[in-house]
């Protein structure tokens, strides 16, 4: 077994930087490099030299914790030096000298999964308390780590292997109806653990939005208003405006925070039919690749100006995603032909700005709502979650068609392998790698 060494805080000047080695030899190896000092006590914060090939490399605070009551559960010190790069890299390279290797992405929390100092759920949780970019996503964060998710998953289970075992009644004693529920219960109970697996399913577009934060894209032709109401949104002047047709070529894009929801706005090159720069047309297909994974798009029409011959087919390219249409101008007369959008804007005098804001806001929270509570942290839980539901649906339309309760049980066996596999009890070394490879060294 080896000793796992790596910086805990992110590579730059500032005031402290913290390494940290888990393993067997992990005092071992942090009192080579820190010779001498205070005696070692667990868990106390000792001041101690690091010294290394060519003499003293830093005074460092240094906390060693025994394992099994450490984050890995195995020995753990922690080093807090100063924090510049140039005493980091000697830090680690006296520490690896000393016995201790590199760690991998994620492999102090894989360390904390296989001694079961956490389970799959909650390091996912930690994974989104670290990526959490707003308030919500912390708070959101913080349900995952007090067994949200788990609760929701064991609960499901519970309802399954009830409904499983009202499926095995009919399976061991066929035409016995005595000695069970009839089948409409069961297809009832079924749907209703259908339809709880699908609400948590579809609460991680909100989830992934307060913890990666949103994308919102302005899309719409030349000279529609988009960079001008950009500007309104992020709050500053940080597109170019101008009345010339082909301002913005490059996406510019800003983040701010929109009522404790990070949101990356970006601005793109306006649409036009044809045109021979190849610039502008880099700049249009730029656009329509990074619009394309927008959390929402906002198109934009200038309502004073004769009827946009691009907006129908804007409307039409947009038409399964979520959108909201604006019409700017609302200063100047609207033409007689303006077409219908959600809401209006003037991004000359600010008129609607703050609706609109608002409405960003409710469609970013779309999923969220109903007092419905968000417990999916991660892809893979939405994922488990959709499956589950899937076979739930099959094992409901087993059993009210001629195919059967054998059918629908082994839906549902199929079902709860899926819940095991959320909560991780039954956990490939796949998924494993493919989690704690999202996860930053030193975590
Ligand atoms: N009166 C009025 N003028 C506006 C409004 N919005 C934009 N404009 C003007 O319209 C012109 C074009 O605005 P931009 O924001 O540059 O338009 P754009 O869609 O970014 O244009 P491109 O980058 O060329 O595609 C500028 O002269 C703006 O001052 C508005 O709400 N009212
Ligand atoms: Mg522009």
């Amino acid at each position: 077994m080896s000793t796992i060494v790596a910086l805990a805080t992110p590579m730059g000047r500032s005031g402290v930087a913290m390494l940290r080695l888990s393993g067997p030899e992990a005092k071992p190896i942090a009192s080579m490099v820190c010779p001498g000092g205070p005696p070692w006590r667990p868990r106390r914060a000792s001041l101690r030299t690091a010294i290394g090939p060519d003499g003293p490399i830093d005074a460092l605070l240094v906390v060693w914790m025994p394992g099994p009551r450490s984050f890995t559960g195995e020995d753990v010190v922690e080093l807090s030096c100063h924090g510049n790069p140039v005493i980091v890299e000697l830090l680690l390279s006296a520490l690896i000298a000393s016995g201790a290797r590199m760690a991998r992405p994620g492999e102090f929390t894989r360390q904390a999964l296989l001694s079961g100092r956490t389970t799959l759920l909650g390091a996912e949780a930690l994974r989104a308390l670290i990526a959490a970019t707003s308030p919500a996503g912390v708070a959101l964060a913080h349900a995952g780590m007090s067994g949200a998710t788990g609760a929701l998953s064991a609960s499901l289970s519970e309802a399954l292997l009830d409904l499983a075992a009202e499926l095995e009644a009919r399976l061991d004693h066929p035409g016995d109806e005595l000695g069970y529920e009839d089948d409409g219960a069961v297809i009832d109970g079924l749907h209703a653990v259908a339809g709880r697996a699908a609400a948590a399913a579809s609460s991680w577009r909100a989830g992934r939005v307060r913890i990666q934060g949103a994308t919102v894209a302005l899309i719409g032709s030349v000279n529609a208003g988009k960079s001008s109401l950009f500007n309104q949104l992020v709050g500053t002047a940080r597109a170019l405006v101008s009345p010339t047709p082909g301002t913005t070529r490059d996406v510019v894009e800003r983040s701010v925070l929109l009522e404790g929801l990070e949101v990356r706005y970006l601005d793109t090159a306006g649409e036009r039919s044809s045109t021979d720069d190849p610039i502008e047309a880099a700049g249009i297909a730029l656009g329509r690749a990074m619009t394309a994974e927008a959390d929402l798009l906002l198109l934009i029409t200038p309502l004073s100006a004769p009827p946009d011959p691009a907006w129908p087919e804007l409307l039409e390219r947009t038409a399964a995603l979520p959108r909201l249409r604006i019409g700017t101008h609302t200063d100047l007369p609207a033409h007689r032909d303006a077409p219908p959008v959600d809401l209006c804007v003037s991004s000359t005098t600010g008129d609607g700005v703050r609706s609109l804001k608002a409405a960003i806001r409710a469609q970013l929270s779309a999923g969220a709502s109903g007092g419905e509570q968000l417990v999916v942290l991660s892809q893979r839980q939405h994922d488990l979650f959709r499956s589950v539901s899937e076979h739930v649906e099959q094992a409901a339309g087993a059993l009210s068609s001629l195919l059967g309760p054998a059918i629908a049980a082994e839906e549902v066996t199929a079902a709860l392998e899926r819940l095991a596999e959320l909560s991780g009890e039954d956990v490939r070394e796949a998924v494993l790698d493919r989690l704690f490879s999202k996860f930053c060294i030193g975590k």
